[in-house]
């Protein structure tokens, strides 16, 4: 089963407990202890019971396991995405297909990937319920409000590669083995590979089939108790572990979310046109704004959460209470003339470690300029 946290980890007592460096060592190896005469099987879950609840205890919401393995339907399926040009100005999608299509080439004797989520939700309003403020106000994506989610993840995932590490070089050691190859120790850098968007891993898919949630219409991860606010990361390990179930679709006859979409870029088999989609237009393109990506842009200045909102699970969605991902000054619903100032000198401190950086505040001030509200077609 996929393994669900509390939602701030400074609520749990363990973590309080384990402040101390050495305090935190011990608590880790007495986690890890093997009990004598334990079959390969017992080892499997004493393992996979200790990942999870490290990956939990680094601050992560939910955690579930997947087992390893090529996944050639996918492969097919990704080229021929990106063979239409599906992936617009995302070059770096088009590299590393087979790489991402298969754990065993990111790590050699891959086991198992573990999928780890992270909520973001907070109590602040949807974008649709700030429509018609008549404040001439753009809106940037609640996934965007607060710290950057890529450092957030590293951060915590750190956390947990180190806490593993602890746990379990001791027991592995010199003896740790990966299949068919000699008998080494154990590396995390080598043995326990982490991304968050930055590497070749189909973090949706592993997810899927480590029952964290389905690939709805719109081809985001749903959560059929939480909805889909919650960014994932994936960790691919040649460390045997159990895997939990793969989660079952739950859209049904529902079509919300293409209804929804703006720009029409929700295309059949729960793929996404990215040259259609607003997030790739005001997140990933570069250089100047075009009168194209104006047009499609229309109020959203970063991201778009307009099929998510859509979606009738988002409605069990519930505030996650971590800090990071709360609204920072100024950013739940700039005015373009506030958005315009953030490219004045000294405009921008507020956000430092803010996603928002990635795009450049030039870029940001440009598309705050479009008149707007613009037809999004
Ligand atoms: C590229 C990318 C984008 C692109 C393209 C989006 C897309 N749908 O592909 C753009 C810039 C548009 C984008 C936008 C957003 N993104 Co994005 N994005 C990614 C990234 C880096 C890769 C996704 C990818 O591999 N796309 C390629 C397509 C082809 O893959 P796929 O849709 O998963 O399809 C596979 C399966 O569905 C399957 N499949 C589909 N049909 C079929 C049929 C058959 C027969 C078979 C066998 C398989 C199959 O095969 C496909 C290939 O394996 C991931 C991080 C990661 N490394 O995974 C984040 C990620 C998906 N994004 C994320 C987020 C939050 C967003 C936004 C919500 C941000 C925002 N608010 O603006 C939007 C949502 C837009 C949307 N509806 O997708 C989160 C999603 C979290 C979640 N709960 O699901 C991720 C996981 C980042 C993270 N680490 O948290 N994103
Ligand atoms: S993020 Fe916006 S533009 Fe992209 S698929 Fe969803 S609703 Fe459409
Ligand atoms: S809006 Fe409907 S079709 Fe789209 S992901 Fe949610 S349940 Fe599935």
């Amino acid at each position: 089963m996929a393994t669900e946290g509390s939602a701030d980890p400074a609520d749990d007592p363990d973590m309080l407990v384990v402040r101390s460096k050495s305090a935190r060592r011990r608590l880790d190896r007495a986690k890890a202890l093997p009990t004598w005469g334990e079959s390969e099987q017992q080892t499997r879950q004493r393992r996979t019971r200790l990942v999870k609840q490290l990956a939990l205890e680094s601050g992560f919401s939910r955690v579930g396991i997947a087992r390893a393995e090529a996944l050639p339907d996918h492969r097919a399926t990704l080229q021929t995405w990106i063979d239409a040009g599906h992936h617009g100005q995302m070059a770096w999608m088009a590299k590393d297909v087979a790489r991402r299509c298969d754990p065993g080439q990111v790590v050699a004797g891959a086991q198992a990937v573990v999928a780890l989520a992270l909520d973001y939700d907070t109590a602040q309003p949807h974008t649709g319920d700030l429509d018609g403020s008549g404040q001439d106000r753009l809106w940037v994506s609640r996934y965007a409000w607060g710290d950057d989610y890529h450092q957030v993840a590293a951060k915590r995932l750190r956390r947990l590669e180190g806490a593993v590490t602890r746990a379990l070089q001791p027991e592995l050691g010199e003896r740790f083995r990966g299949p068919g190859g000699p008998e080494r120790p154990f590396s995390a850098v080598r043995d326990f590979r982490w991304y968050v968007d930055h590497g070749p891993v189909l973090e949706r898919v592993w997810a899927q089939r480590a029952g964290l949630g389905w690939q709805g219409r719109h081809s985001l991860l749903v959560d059929p108790r939480r909805g889909s606010y919650f960014f994932l990361a994936a960790v691919v390990t040649s460390i045997a572990l159990d895997a939990d179930e793969p989660m079952v679709d739950h859209c049904g006859s529902c079509r919300a979310c293409v209804d929804a979409c703006p720009t029409g870029a929700i295309l059949p088999e729960r793929l996404v046109d990215a040259r259609r989609c607003i997030a790739h237009a005001t997140i990933e393109v570069e250089g100047p704004v075009t009168a194209e990506i104006r047009a499609l842009a229309g109020d959203h200045l970063f991201g778009c959460d307009v099929c998510q909102e859509a979606c009738p699970y988002n409605r069990f969605s519930q505030p996650c209470g971590d800090p990071a991902f709360e609204p920072r000054p100024g950013l739940l619903a700039p005015t373009r003339a506030a958005v315009r100032a953030w490219a004045e000198p000294g405009g921008d401190a507020h956000l430092a470690g803010s996603p928002l950086r990635r795009r450049g505040v030039a870029a940001l001030a440009e598309l705050a300029s479009n008149p707007g509200p613009a037809s999004a077609t």
